[in-house]
């Protein structure tokens, strides 16, 4: 038999093809020759006419000398087909004694007169004709044992998840089946183990046990992280981070420094109780629909806020233990609003004219995740001053993230008009609100009250902030809010106590004059 080498097939995706010589690739091993890989063999067969499985195997004896194949001992039909042009395509699985060689199938093509034109698949010509190991250890045994071998638990993993439908359906998948593993020349009695799962992380783990001693030949979670494409809310076009599980991609950062992900669902309009809906996926890996606008934005800013805090702060996630960061999209109905539901944001669309969808804002998330930082640091209560201080630090960091202007979601605020937006750090009173303690609005501490006014009284700090940043520059400046945040405010600080953590704040990490530019910007406001 004349054996040809060539490069490899699977890697490649391609087959060769040769005629009257049966051609083997070689696998994507180095250059090593691997003897028993994928062939593909075309030529004027022996043979008689083969229109039944019962005449492939006539064929496959006829020509033992070229496959080496004893049929009933070695192949198993999986199924026949015939196709539009008339060929037929039986697809048998590799057996030896009995048992399946994991990844290797064999198929014989035939046209419509029965004519066989091709032979390919994997033949293991070389292989034995059985395996001489005992099998010590049962499928239950080879999953325990691939349990052990992932970094996840079972429980972690068994999660119950409704389908687009309304279904409950549980993520995880199981399967455990004796295969004969081959590598390198090698054949093995092994366990194929599945464990496929989309919580805590997306994964497809394939992992290859020997079945005598358990010993682990192969595992690999094929999930794999990609770089999709996205259509964010006002026409951009961006890169995202995302994952490919059982052929989709899904909008599932896993390349940030954390222990978590970034994750973006759509909620089809649902409520809090349906959250957080289901994961934004595209088959492609191009997020360009109009649906998925809101969740490209989400997602990609979520993941530039999340850089922010790395960089500047080197504050993993929200809560600095590299927590998931869950954004929720199509939130409600109309809703003009987005939030931190404390664990989690949620966005609605808006209803068009007041606000479009709101996650298109890079300030507006920005807020969003710093109530989340708040939450987990100073714990500023959502009432009058210390909830004026708690808004107040959302919009700052929302300058900090998108310092292009002193506006606050602009990008989403009435589409129709440009110009406007919710708010301004550089001139609160243009927005309804306060720049100074003479304006102070002593709001009833309800629900119709604003909790004592914090989107109004907000604009005291807010003009603070700006004179702070006008005088000392946006570098020193989220430095001392940042720390002022994270190590002096407390859950009922009030406008005072906020002077007095900022100016500590800026005496700790630039000095006496940077104190003194902190104290000059609330005395503009009339805080002392
Ligand atoms: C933008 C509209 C209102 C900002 N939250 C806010 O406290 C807003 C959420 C999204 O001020
Ligand atoms: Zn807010
Ligand atoms: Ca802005």
């Amino acid at each position: 038999m004349n054996w040809k080498h060539a490069m490899a097939t699977f890697v490649l995706g391609t087959s060769l093809v040769t005629t009257g010589t049966i051609t083997h690739a070689e696998a994507g091993n180095n250059g090593k020759q691997q003897a028993d890989a994928s062939i593909f063999m075309k030529e004027d067969f022996n043979g008689k006419n083969v229109k039944s499985e019962k005449e492939v195997k006539e064929f496959f004896e006829q020509n033992q000398k070229t496959f080496q194949l004893k049929p009933n001992k070695d192949l198993k039909l999986l199924k026949s087909e015939t196709d539009d042009l008339g060929m037929t395509h039986y697809t048998y699985q590799r057996l030896i004694g009995q048992v399946p060689v994991a990844n290797s199938k064999i198929l014989v093509h035939t046209d419509k007169d029965g004519n066989v034109t091709a032979v390919n698949g994997e033949l293991h010509e070389k292989a034995p004709s059985k395996i001489k190991q005992t099998k010590e250890i049962n499928k239950k045994e080879a999953l325990d044992l691939a349990w052990d071998q992932i970094d996840v638990s079972r429980s972690e993993a068994d999660h119950v998840q409704k389908s687009l439908k309304g279904e409950d359906f549980n993520t995880l998948t199981e399967n455990s089946d004796l295969v004969v593993h081959y590598e390198d020349g090698e054949y093995t009695l092994a366990y194929h183990v599945e464990l496929q799962f989309s919580q805590p992380y997306p994964a497809n783990w394939q992992l290859y046990i020997n079945a005598e001693n358990g010993e682990i030949l192969k595992s690999m979670n094929v999930v794999h992280e990609a770089t999709g494409t996205g259509t964010g809310v006002l026409g951009d076009t961006k890169s995202l981070n995302t994952y490919f599980y059982n052929n989709t991609y899904y909008l599932f950062d896993t390349t940030k420094p954390m222990n978590g992900v970034i994750e973006t669902f759509d909620n089809y309009g649902g409520e809090y109780y349906s959250l957080p809906g289901y994961y934004v996926t595209d088959t492609g890996n191009t997020f360009y629909s109009q649906r998925q606008k809101a969740a490209v934005d989400a997602h990609y800013y979520a993941g530039e806020v999340f850089d922010y805090y790395y960089d500047q702060f080197g504050r993993v996630s929200y809560d600095n233990q590299g927590g998931d960061i869950r954004s929720t999209v199509h939130y409600g109905s109309n809703y003009n609003n987005a939030a931190w539901t404390g664990n989690q944001m949620i966005y609605g669309d808006g209803d068009g004219s007041t606000f479009t969808y709101l996650s298109g804002a890079d300030d507006i998330v920005a807020h969003e995740l710093t109530h989340a930082v708040t939450d987990t640091t100073a714990e500023l209560v959502y009432e009058n001053q210390s909830g004026a201080l708690n808004e107040s630090f959302s919009d700052v960091f929302g300058f900090f993230v998108d310092s292009e202007d002193w506006l606050m979601g602009e990008d989403v605020y009435t589409p129709g008009r440009s110009g406007d937006a919710l708010r301004s750090l550089s001139n609160p009173n243009a927005y309804d609100q306060p720049d100074h303690m003479n304006e102070y609005q002593n709001l009833p501490n309800t629900e119709a009250g604003d909790w004592g006014g914090v989107h109004i009284n907000s604009g005291i700090p807010n003009k603070a902030a700006y004179y702070t940043i006008n005088s000392l520059g946006i570098a020193q400046s989220e430095q001392i809010y940042y720390r002022a945040l994270t190590v002096y405010l407390t859950p009922n600080s009030s406008f005072t106590n906020a002077r007095e953590a900022l100016e500590q704040s800026a005496q700790d990490l630039y000095g006496t004059s940077a104190a003194n530019a902190v104290s000059q910007a609330w005395d503009n406001v009339g805080v002392y």
